[in-house]
């Protein structure tokens, strides 16, 4: 029996969530091709044979521009300290980057973690083009422990990472019961439903200035449960824009949004959306803290 914490990082967008997603088996981090998708540092946890992997999904590593950034990037390199190997999950169909190579700076601060490289969305390479990534990868960023070539999103390469990462797991022992695939509460769960339905929808700005919260929850002895969830923008015209022609926006983000939560919750709910606006929210602290973002160092 071995057991072990694995920090999934790399930069924005690589497919980090997707990679933890598959390797558990369950959808507990939410997708999207937003950079910035992830906010916080979400645990999904596989018991494999007698083994227990315990991937952490980090936010993306890239140089901050505002305090919701600096969180994300303090979430993600906070967690290189706590776990016993680093995934640094590269996008293959890119060239190796300043991205990639900051986030190699600070994953080599943790000089002593193990490392393991993971060449991800190979279903869009070639072996030629495999080969001279491997080459770059020496180059750009040198050694590693493993290098592992994976489609998460094709669920190609799982077994290559699970043995890849096996030696690496401690003796003797077990964090979380054999039932549980995360750590995430509930409420977290269902707030990050609501923001990835709006993610898939929008573009630019919007997906970036967008977070939610659950006001209020009204429970019925005979009937569904009430959900009354707030979503906030930084401007007027984003607010327009998630309401949509005649609500037809928020009508579609509301109703994906039920079905998922209904499944998660295995029960029928009402759920009300509510959009507000909230100026320049991304940049204070009170709120940030509010919203369970903002952390002190
Ligand atoms: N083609 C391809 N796309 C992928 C793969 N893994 C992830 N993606 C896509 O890349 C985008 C970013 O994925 P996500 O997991 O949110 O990346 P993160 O920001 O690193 O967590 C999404 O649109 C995914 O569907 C892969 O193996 N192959
Ligand atoms: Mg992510």
């Amino acid at each position: 029996m071995k057991a072990g914490f694995i920090a999934v990082v790399g930069r924005p967008n690589v497919g980090k969530s997707t990679l933890m997603n598959k390797m558990v088996n369950e959808k507990v981090a939410i997708v999207s091709d937003k950079a910035g998708t992830t906010r916080d540092s979400i645990k999904g946890i596989l018991n494999y044979g007698e083994n227990q992997y315990i991937f952490i999904d980090t936010p993306g590593i890239h140089k901050p521009k505002h305090l919701l950034g600096e969180h994300m990037t303090n979430v993600a390199i906070n967690t290189l300290k706590e776990v016993e190997v680093i995934v640094f999950v590269l996008d293959g169909t890119q060239e190796i980057s300043t991205g990639d190579q900051f986030v190699n700076e600070k994953i080599q601060e943790a000089t002593s973690t193990p490392k393991v490289i993971v060449i991800n969305k190979m279903d869009l390479l070639s072996d030629e083009e495999l080969e001279a990534k491997m080459a770059e990868i020496k180059e750009k960023l040198g050694e590693f422990d493993a290098v592992v070539t994976m489609s998460a999103q094709y669920s190609m390469g799982i077994p290559r990472l699970l043995d890849a990462l096996e030696p690496f797991l401690e003796e003797g022992v077990k964090y979380y019961p054999d039932d549980m695939y995360t750590d995430m509460p509930m409420y977290k769960a269902i707030t990050e439903i609501v923001r990835e339905k709006i993610l898939l929808k929008t573009r630019d700005e919007i997906p970036h200035s967008v977070a939610v919260e659950i006001v209020n929850v009204e429970r019925r002895e005979n009937g569904k449960d009430r959900y009354d969830i707030n979503i906030y923008v930084e401007r007027d015209s984003q607010k327009g824009i998630i309401i949509g022609n005649k609500g037809k926006m928020l009508k579609e983000v509301g109703s994906e949004s039920r079905k998922e939560i209904e499944e998660l919750l295995d029960k029928k709910i009402y759920l009300n959306l509510w959009v507000k606006v909230k100026e320049k929210w991304r940049k204070k602290k009170p709120f940030l803290k509010e919203m369970g973002y903002y952390i002190e160092d």
